[in-house]
């Protein structure tokens, strides 16, 4: 089924254009983001809080408006139309590029909306977003104007809070409630909100798991909890699930594996805030026939048959930004005094024309060769 959208294809072929064929990449006018948001709240009117969702299917995690790093994921990890995708959340704050991030991100899900499905993040919040990035950037990229971020933050209260893969693997950003024993308490909700400082909404978004915990135990992060092996066996057990699948927490290698691949984090953005030097990933869930495969449940990322997390590093952009050594909101700032005018540009894209037909995007990345994936299969 095709969820209908009332803005024509060439329209939205013409805003990825807009974002992918330049260096930088060119916001989109105001007006524009105001009818992508209204058209995706119709949209996500619809979207029950926990999408059913099916494999295949590359799970995404945060990405903090480290827009070129997200084009390094359609590059390594194939590009919509070819390729579903799963996001959870984090879009915007702390990187240089939150409305480039979120752009792109609405105009995909409008354009491809059976294969992008976007889910909350804890910095999808009026209140987060407004001391850690995302609406200063908004401010400086729109002239003095706040327009932009309120039509983005008012979008987000329309976010889904996560989704089921298969029937069999739970996602969401952050983890699990002590509020919360059944999925269905989370289908039942109201999250057509700002995500309130506690419950269950607020703990989706907010919560880590602990290895060294049996039950849940207040977060450090002064919202969530953190939730031990008991809370994860009996909430999988008693929700049929396998696993749990999340984002929210910094991974030097890019992802982290807890209790057996019972839970696994997710983590895309590649030298966090220019500086951490950590790696990203994206998993790929290929499949989940586990009685197929001789219970041999475990290979050597930790994963479950059928899934690998596929690695990446910081893209070139993200190295030249990191030269600049611009300020990052939330973390140290350097002095901002470096000419930039004249970075040396071996731009992501040269083509001038473009097929404003069907595969617009899909073109794009098949321009760039793919990288060689370490795969391992287990059908
Ligand atoms: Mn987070």
């Amino acid at each position: 089924m095709t969820v209908p959208f009332s803005i024509p294809i060439k329209d939205l072929d013409y805003c990825l254009e807009q974002l992918l064929n330049h260096k930088p990449p060119r916001i989109l006018p105001p007006d524009t983001i105001q009818h992508l948001c209204h058209t995706l709240k119709t949209q996500f009117l619809s979207i029950p809080n926990i999408m059913s969702l099916q494999s295949p299917i590359s799970v995404v995690g945060d990405i903090h408006g480290q827009y070129h790093d997200l084009l390094e994921i359609f590059q390594i990890g194939g590009s919509p139309p070819d390729t579903n995708y799963l996001f959870l959340g984090d879009y915007v704050d702390r990187g240089y590029y939150s409305i480039e991030t979120i752009s792109l991100l609405l105009v995909l899900k409008l354009r491809y909306p059976e294969r992008i499905n976007l889910i909350r993040g804890n910095h999808e919040s009026r209140t987060i977003t407004t001391n850690y990035g995302f609406y200063t950037e908004v401010l400086n990229k729109y002239h003095g104007s706040a327009d932009v971020w309120n039509y983005i933050t008012d979008l987000f209260d329309y976010l889904p809070l996560g989704a089921t893969i298969d029937g069999k693997i739970f996602a969401c950003h952050g983890g699990l409630s002590p509020s919360c024993q059944q999925l269905d308490q989370i289908r039942a909700m109201d999250r057509f909100k700002e995500i309130p400082h506690d419950g269950i909404m607020a703990d989706l978004v907010w919560s880590d798991p602990d290895v060294e915990i049996l039950d849940f135990k207040l977060s450090p992060r002064g919202a969530g909890y953190l939730f031990g092996s008991d809370v994860i066996n009996k909430f999988c057990n008693d929700n049929n699930l396998v696993q749990m699948i999340r984002a929210h927490q910094l991974c030097n290698e890019g992802f982290t594996t807890y209790w057996k691949g019972k839970c696994l984090t997710v983590w895309s953005a590649p030298n966090y805030c220019y500086r951490c030097g950590n790696k990203a990933s994206v998993l790929e869930i290929i499949h989940s026939n586990y009685e197929t495969t001789n219970n041999k449940l475990q290979n050597d990322q930790g994963v479950l048959p059928g899934q690998f997390f596929n690695v990446f590093e910081a893209s070139q952009e993200n190295d030249e930004d990191t030269i600049k050594g611009k300020s990052v909101n939330g973390i140290n700032s350097d002095p901002d005094d470096f000419d930039s005018t004249n970075l040396s540009n071996n731009n992501i894209n040269n083509k001038d024309n473009y097929n404003d037909e069907n595969d617009f995007f899909a073109s794009y990345f098949q321009e760039r060769p793919r990288r060689q994936q370490h795969v391992e299969y287990f059908l």
